[in-house]
């Protein structure tokens, strides 16, 4: 660790590792298309979604020439796709096949506490659990699932435990024409024989991933290195994008093309915003509008360009280079006629800022919140059921830190005192070195203790975790 935190914060951050995958081997599903399969309901009940996810140890091939002892949903990395709509009860039959504690947090969603899959609600191996939760109208978004225990999070992604979750609208604006992508973005680092490579506690790696988080050479989109996704010359196509991965911030361009940014964390915005870019810190999402304004047999590709999270002590040697996610190959096919798109999308309510009872300040600082460690026995926070509150987190170190709270979308209102620009419904924002952002949240409903923490999963493993309680 740097000179940032002291001899205290290194004691506390003592890190338990999991033991070695055993137990129960699941089939691995093979999964052609590039999209993620989709979790199969069983329910025969309108507005019931039931589906039973496993999360077991499974051999698959993540890098080409090699087998990987990973942890998988369903056999799959990422796991299958919860696909929902607005208003759907949603009843998960989780079983936990792993040789060790594990949660699945759905995370963005608004839900009962005891459905957060908190650290508060572990599943002990072999044990099984029922999520099971009503989705919120006017939620649909990108969303996703992951474990949630304490201390192993970051272990258990790594393993490859994470899937999308998409909540749909009855009255989504877009043409339903529109090709969808799902495109989960993840790292990792693999030894020559294939097996995911953690650092060991007290060596030098030990001491950058705890700094950084852990970031891996190997890029995957969809545990896929470098896939290709096809276009159609003149045709659009939606991508819903999410971050999975431990810390690493992507910064997405590509070549040639413009993105129509149409949506957040929680959905889409009120009006589309084009951008030449998109900065995604560890669990944002983005849904995108891709307009193929290329010509048949074009190759362009997705690239991650350098973004400087970063305290300098630190810094990777490579973090300037541009890094390759996705092969975009046009068909070679004729064009299709340009596709016209709404100019608007749906209504984003304001929560009323005038509304707000509290106002909280939340410090981030290299491994603490307001000066703490994590302690599952201690609230940091008391609010009303039903009440707004303002939240200013400012970031007073050199090196982003990407916030999220559980159960409550928030909509920010300022960053660094800037007015922000437009309304979108978020869970987790990023808060670059220095600087801050406000937010405005109410607790509509369902009381409980729901964390909130920073997102790069070293950090918030270690300890830079608060609980709110609602009460
Ligand atoms: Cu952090």
């Amino acid at each position: 660790m740097s000179n940032l935190i002291g001899t205290r914060a290194l004691c506390v951050w003592a890190v338990v590792f999991a033991a070695g995958a055993t137990g129960e081997q699941i089939p691995v599903l093979q999964t052609d298309p590039l999209s993620p399969p989709v979790l199969h309901n069983r329910s025969r009940s309108p507005r019931t979604v039931e589906v039973t996810l496993t999360a077991a140890p499974a051999r698959l091939s993540l890098a080409p020439g090699t087998e990987t002892e990973v942890y998988a949903y369903n056999g799959t990395v990422p796991g299958p796709t919860l696909d929902v709509r607005e208003g759907d009860r949603v009843i998960v039959h989780f079983r936990n096949a792993l040789s060790e504690p594990t949660t699945v947090h759905w995370h963005g969603i608004h839900l009962p506490f005891d459905m957060d899959g908190s650290p508060f609600h572990p599943i002990q191996p072999g044990e099984q659990h029922d999520y099971d939760f009503t989705v919120m109208p006017g939620s649909a978004g990108t969303y996703w699932y992951h474990p949630h225990f304490a201390h192993s999070t970051g272990t258990q992604v790594a393993k490859g435990l994470y899937g999308a979750l998409i909540v749909r609208a009855a009255d989504d604006p877009l043409p339903s024409s529109i090709k969808e992508q799902v495109l989960i973005l993840s790292d990792s680092r693999l030894d020559p024989d294939g097996s995911i490579r953690m650092a060991e506690p007290g060596t030098a790696q030990w001491r950058i991933d705890f700094e950084n988080g852990r970031e891996g050479n190997l890029l995957f989109v969809n545990g896929r290195i470098m896939p290709t996704v096809e276009l159609r010359s003149g045709e659009v196509q939606r991508w819903r994008i999410i971050n999975a991965s431990a810390a690493r911030t992507y910064r997405l361009a590509l070549a040639g093309h413009t993105f129509l940014h149409i949506g957040g964390d929680g959905g889409l915005f009120e009006r589309p915003v084009e951008v030449k870019e998109i900065v995604l810190a560890s669990a944002e999402r983005v849904e995108l509008l891709v307009r193929a304004t290329g010509s048949p047999g074009d190759r362009v590709v997705l690239q991650s360009l350098p973004y400087d999270r970063y305290i300098p002590q630190t810094r990777p040697a490579d973090w300037n280079r541009p890094r390759d996610l996705l092969m975009v190959q046009y068909s070679a096919e004729t064009p299709v006629t340009a596709m016209a798109l709404p100019s608007t999308l749906r209504k984003v309510p304001a929560l009323d800022t005038a509304a707000a009872v509290a106002t909280r300040v939340i410090s981030l600082t290299q491994g603490f919140i307001n000066g703490k460690v994590m302690d599952m026995d201690r609230i940091d926070i008391h609010a009303t059921l039903g009440a707004t509150e303002i939240w200013e987190v400012e970031n007073l170190v050199g090196m982003d830190h990407p916030f999220h709270l559980h159960g409550f979308q928030f909509q920010v209102i300022e960053r660094n005192g800037i007015p922000e620009p437009f309304r979108q419904w978020k869970d987790t924002i990023n808060v670059p070195k220095h600087e801050s952002v406000r937010f405005v949240v109410r607790f509509s409903d369902y009381p409980g203790k729901w964390m909130f923490h920073c997102h790069i999963l070293a950090h918030e493993e270690h300890g830079m975790m608060g609980i709110l309680a609602v009460q």
